[in-house]
């Protein structure tokens, strides 16, 4: 329910417009100050770098604010259709750049520093990235809110606070390390905590019926209950004036809770209990892909599920007529993650706003919209029923409802096709009983879509055909985006600037006009233009590489780039392969090394923590590092440097000096893949499989612009069905061969044979994600990307037609296709 504004609604205080500090240096000058001292408690000249940071970050969030107010007021006063975005992750990256970019106060902001005598790129430095994601669906989220920010649409992102988000990596003897990311340990200036807005999310006990005048009715008794304490934070559109919320929920014991144990005499037991409720939101969960099924995870999935939807619910008018639900509200599902929602929403609905049950799932059909991320078989979230029925005994029984009903139909439609039922049983009987929760979301769903053509299709035509068939039109496609303000304009101001010069200034919010681009790439002064930026790209990577780990890039080199998740449907391990094919063939005098193209290969990727085969191939991408480094035959040659701790502020650096992006994933595995589109757009040439959005990235760039090898999706499936034997491969290709035995002989492990030959027997013998068959393919388009390097200009030319063609893949574009498609939320501004 609204706070009653204490001066009275119709008070002309009350109305008085929220100004921002002055646009002027001076004014910012002035506000900084004033927070610096009465915020942060010091003087200038007694302040410190994290002082300085705090006071500057208030400052630019006390520009936003103004807008930030009255756009809220505009949604609660004429409310129109808005986007609930439920995540679990959010891969943020830093804020302050953002903001000051998305406020138009950069130059203000840095003229104000200088005339306070500090240096931003200071302050810049002291902000810890909030790492509340794994990888490309946390970042994908990011990028979201960004662009319904600057396309402005009504939105709030919903997720979770996690204290700690993911894991930092360091290496220690090669091996992947995890430390606790303690992001919060100085506090964050970009949050806002509303305990007065807290919500009960309750757990456990059990349900009964009763007599509600007459009906007979369901309820839930629960067992114990936490407090969900929201924090906002802006989410500003470029220069637009328009300020979405980011809201996180942050798990807090209840006072009741704690007392009724406290009173108990029981002080252990009470502190032991508030431990236990905190520790919901506490930490990310690290794995990308790989769900395991605990029960904390499912805990937190509820938690903020639950009180996102009951947020929505409580700010509509009490005598809101909730069949018009859906004219203002649809909740996109990023992944299963938030499914449990369905359940919730329908539990709120039916036995607290008794709605009868057709009713309350009609209006929930038209609530909820479903994004599938993967097609990993094993990524598909299941939950058991009993660990379901301890947790959430009345959201169980009715996806159990749901089923019986949603199963009705299927028989009404085929008949008793038994063995169609049980494939499309929400229900799943075997190993264990458990909820499918991409099924409970595809029934429960107004639409469901994938995240690139392929991916979709392969939804549709794999994954999902039944429902497909069962529900025509329900499935659809909306390729994935990248933000172009943070991935082109604050990662690449130079490029920026470059583009600026050609064709003038909107295409930042107006990604094909990069198409204008084309023209420029036949003009040997911008290419020679374009190049340059390039170099000045990798001589700042260089000066944060020495910086952050003490490596060198070399001018000259071929900057070769895999930045991701380790996964080894990612085949990172197809990337190591090749490295020691270059160092194998130089050591063993088949080719000399000056015939060789100079290469820096740059890996950054970290490993689920639990994920054995991840961590040895991030062991053996270190071992081999060492060795090829360190070896005087291939020095000047070939360099292998593997970056910790990557990260999105990393990213930003490494992504805009890339030459080549390697996108290598087994064709029908990476869902879209978002890096791919980062680095087409910053112009690094990929050598890619026909996966994921790749295929439309090279349909747009041309295959002249592209290098392509590896099996199709197609061929993959015919070679596993003809029956897929790795050690064929090795035998057949004598390259192979001799990078395999290298590595089995210890070459990168002391003489060592044991350390990697769980790598390579799994390569030779199961090679799950079909390394081997790819790789004499690999290896001849890698030979093309050596020659194709060598006529720089020719290169440069492909580089800037990439760039020019891939203004799809803003993720603007991406979000008008969820509004035409998915939200049909109208234009509010
Ligand atoms: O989502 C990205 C895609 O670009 C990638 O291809 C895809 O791999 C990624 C469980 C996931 N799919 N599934 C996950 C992450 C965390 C987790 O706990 C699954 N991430 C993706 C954006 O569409």
């Amino acid at each position: 329910t609204a706070v009653p504004h204490p001066l009275g609604a119709s008070h002309p205080l009350a109305l008085a417009p929220v100004t921002g500090p002055a646009s002027s240096v001076d004014g910012f000058v002035r506000q900084f100050l004033r927070n610096l001292n009465h915020e942060r408690g010091v003087a200038l000249s007694a302040s410190n770098d994290a002082d300085r940071y705090f006071a500057f970050a208030l400052t630019v969030r006390d520009y936003l604010m103004a807008r930030w107010l009255e756009d809220l007021r505009r949604q609660r006063e004429k409310p129109s259709k808005g986007v609930a975005y439920l995540s679990a992750e959010y891969l943020l990256g830093r804020q302050l750049d953002n903001n000051l970019l998305a406020s138009g106060l950069t130059d203000i902001a840095t003229e104000a520093m200088a005339a306070c005598g500090i240096d931003i790129d200071e302050l810049r430095a002291q902000e810890v990235e909030p790492g509340l994601g794994n990888g490309g669906l946390g970042r994908l989220a990011a990028c979201f809110i960004d662009s319904l920010a600057t396309l402005a649409v009504p939105n709030t992102g919903y997720g979770i606070r996690y204290e700690y988000g993911i894991f930092r990596q360091t290496f220690e003897g090669g091996q992947q390390v995890e430390q606790p990311d303690a992001w919060l340990t100085l506090g964050s200036p970009w949050e806002f905590p509303h305990p007065e807005a807290s919500r009960r999310i309750s757990f456990g006990g059990h349900t009964e019926t009763y007599d509600d005048e007459g009906t007979p009715r369901s309820r839930w008794v629960p067992g114990w209950h936490v407090q969900a304490v929201p924090y906002n934070y802006l989410v500003p559109g470029y220069l637009n004036g328009w300020v979405n919320t980011l809201r996180l929920w942050s798990a807090k014991a209840t006072d009741s809770f704690d007392l009724r144990v406290f009173n108990s005499g029981d002080y252990e037991e009470a502190v032991r209990a508030q431990t236990y409720a905190e520790n919901i939101s506490k930490v990310l969960y690290p794995e990308d892909s790989t769900p395991q099924g605990k029960e904390l995870r499912l805990q937190q999935q509820y938690f903020f599920a639950a009180a996102s939807i009951g947020d929505f619910l409580e700010q509509l008018p009490d005598d809101f007529d909730l069949t018009t639900l859906p004219d203002r509200i649809i909740f996109q599902l990023n992944d299963t993650h938030p499914v449990i929602g369905v359940p919730e929403l329908m539990r709120v609905l039916v036995d607290e706003k008794k709605l009868e049950w057709d009713a309350a799932w009609a209006i929930t059909q038209k609530c909820f919209a479903y994004t599938c991320h993967t097609l990993l078989p094993e990524a598909l979230e299941v939950w058991s029923v009993d660990l379901l029925g301890r947790l959430l005994p009345r959201q169980l029984e009715i996806i159990y409802r749901i089923n019986e009903e949603f199963l009705d139909e299927v028989r009404e439609r085929y008949g008793d096709d038994e063995m169609r039922i049980r494939n499309m049983s929400i229900i799943s009987e075997f190993p264990d009983r458990s909820v499918r929760m991409a099924y409970l979301a595809t029934v429960a769903s107004s639409k469901v879509n994938g995240v690139a053509k392929l991916h979709s299709q392969l939804l549709r035509e794999k994954v999902l055909p039944d429902f497909n068939e069962f529900y025509p039109g329900k499935f659809t496609n909306v390729t994935n985006g990248v933000t172009p303000r943070r991935f082109i304009r604050l990662a690449n101001p130079g490029l920026s600037d470059l583009i600026t010069e050609a064709i003038g200034t909107g295409w930042l919010t107006d990604l094909e006009r990069l198409r204008e681009l084309e023209t420029y790439a036949e003009n040997p002064d911008f290419r020679a233009a374009f190049a340059e930026v390039k170099a000045a790209n990798k001589r700042r990577l260089d000066r944060v590489m020495r910086d952050r780990d003490g490596f060198e890039i070399s001018d000259g080199h071929l900057l070769d780039a895999m930045v991701k998740r380790l996964h080894e449907y990612k085949r990172q391990m197809l990337k190591v392969l090749h490295i020691v094919t270059e160092y194998e063939r130089v050591v063993s005098g088949r080719v000399a090394a000056s015939d060789i193209q100079p290469r820096t290969f740059i890996f950054g990727a970290k490993a689920a923590p639990g994920y054995v085969m991840a961590k040895r191939i991030i062991h053996l991408i270190n071992a081999v590092g060492e060795v090829v480094n360190a070896d005087p035959r291939v020095e000047g040659r070939l360099k292998v440097l593997f970056t910790p701790n990557y990260n999105v502020t990393l990213a930003e650096r490494v992504i805009p000096a890339a030459d080549l992006s390697e996108q290598i994933s087994l064709a029908g595995k990476e869902a879209s893949g978002t890096g791919n589109m980062k680095f087409a757009l910053n112009g690094a040439l990929t050598i890619g499989t026909d996966d994921g959005a790749n295929v439309e990235i090279r349909e747009l760039v041309g295959d002249e612009n592209f290098f392509l090898f590896g099996m199709s999706e197609p061929e993959v499936e015919a070679l596993w069905a003809r029956g897929y034997k790795p050690a064929e491969f090795y035998q057949a290709d004598e390259n192979l061969r001799r990078a395999i035995d290298l590595i089995a002989s210890g070459a990168f492990s002391g003489g060592d044979k044991s350390v990697f030959e769980p790598i390579v027997s799994n390569l030779l013998y199961d090679d799950r994600f079909m390394v081997l068959a790819d790789y004499s393919s690999y290896i001849a388009e890698q030979a093309k990307v050596d020659a194709a390097y060598a006529d720089q200009d020719a290169w440069t030319h492909a580089a800037i037609l990439n760039v020019a063609r891939c203004g799809f893949f803003s993720s603007d574009r991406s979000i008008r296709d969820y509004i035409a498609r998915i939200w049909h939320t109208p234009p509010v501004l």
